[in-house]
């Protein structure tokens, strides 16, 4: 049997001395703690529980035209094998010393896919979304479900679910893949499995889940309610429009405008349990007023230009570019794009929050909701 060794043999004590109680013996008792791996609260405590979040996170933004260029190169340089099984270029936020996390509890990167290229099949039980950018004749098979992968459909991949991609196309397909791999491994929960094989086969009708779910309001009668994420594998683009459309009649938020969270039409949950997807317009001219919650997100620019105005600073961005709002950070958007709308896809942890009772919310009382800019991104 394997015994794990102290990197510092210590008695438990040094010696006793005379000196019971002055400077000398609380030196002592702070390297005795030391050797024995234990560590006094009263020299952390304002670290170990701060006033309100201090992330680390850093709010920041990543152009599309640098995440193509670089994501065209590797798929021209680099190909889809086992053991990275997929093309995907995670966003490192530089406030997180390096590690290939957009935010604490969020996985975010880039996915291509060359024409007639397949991704192999494997599972694992990090929850998984991607949201299609260009997808032309690609396709997604998870538990037996193909469904097709076109501009601006979210596709789900539920934990454990066997799940391949590949292209029956010439043209390339380009995604954004987000998952909860970075509270995943923080729980130390992570378990990933290779599929004997390439591809599975499909076991169902074509966009199966779709057809079977994809209205949202009425199941199969005979079918159990999905209760842990959505049974619908692929929401349209199509339908997401017509809801945005169709809400921007009646209501809309003064802090994000014409918002949607994808449901599962079973709970009217989040479609995961680790986070929350949305899908938001920013009608033209729109300002929104600031707030700030607690919980991190990431977005995606769908279409359109303008500015997220985090903690003071102007984040200026259009169509493909990527921004982190971290924690407890105040932000506001505002559409510059003259007569066009905004459309900003996200991933927000807002679910874990919520769930352990953490969430809190606040919305930014001076200057009609306005912050003062105090500076502007500059993209690197
Ligand atoms: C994965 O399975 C996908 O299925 C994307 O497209 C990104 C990152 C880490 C581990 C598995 C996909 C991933 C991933």
């Amino acid at each position: 049997m394997d015994t794990i060794e102290p990197e510092v043999k210590a008695e438990v004590r040094e010696e006793i001395s005379p000196d019971l109680t002055g400077p000398e013996a609380v030196a002592r008792l702070n390297r005795d703690m030391q050797r024995n791996s234990l560590t006094p609260l009263w020299q952390i405590e304002t670290n170990l529980m701060s006033r309100q979040p201090r992330t680390q996170t850093l709010p920041w933004l990543w152009k599309w035209s640098t995440l193509y260029d670089i994501a065209e190169r590797a798929g021209a340089l680099v190909p889809i094998e086992r053991g990275g099984d997929r093309r995907a270029i995670a966003l490192s936020n530089p406030g997180l010393e390096g590690r290939p996390f957009a935010t604490p509890t969020l996985w975010t990167a880039v996915q291509w896919l060359n024409g007639h290229e397949v991704a192999p099949a494997h599972r694992h039980t990090a929850q998984a979304i991607r949201f299609i950018i260009e997808g032309n004749g690609s396709w997604r098979t998870g538990g037996g479900d193909r469904g097709f992968l076109e501009r601006g459909g979210l596709v789900l991949t539920p934990p454990w679910l066997w799940h391949d991609h590949g292209s029956k196309s010439d043209e390339r397909a380009i995604w954004l893949d987000g998952l909860d791999i970075p509270l995943n491994n923080y729980l130390d929960a992570s378990f990933f499995e290779p599929y004997k094989g390439e591809a599975q086969a499909v076991t169902q009708a074509l966009n199966g889940t779709v057809l079977k779910y994809g209205v949202g309001q009425m199941r199969p009668a005979w079918e159990k309610r999905s209760v842990e994420y959505s049974p619908i594998f692929t929401y349209k683009w199509t339908d997401t429009e017509r809801a945005l459309d169709n809400l921007a009649q009646v209501a809309s938020s003064p802090y994000d405008d014409i918002a949607l969270e994808y449901t599962n039409p079973h709970t009217g949950g989040p479609v995961m349990p680790a986070f929350s997807a949305w899908i938001q317009m920013l009608r033209p001219g729109i300002h929104t007023q600031a707030h700030r919650q607690v919980g991190s997100s990431v977005y995606h620019v769908f279409e359109g230009s303008g500015e997220t105005i985090i903690n003071g600073v102007s984040f200026r961005w259009e169509k493909g570019d990527f921004f982190v709002v971290p924690s407890w950070a105040w932000h506001e958007h505002h559409n510059l794009g003259g007569n066009e709308r905004a459309i900003l896809f996200s991933l927000h942890d807002t679910p874990l929050l919520l769930a352990l009772n953490k969430y809190r919310e606040e919305s930014y009382q001076l200057n009609n909701g306005h912050q003062e800019i105090t500076g502007t991104f500059q993209p690197v």
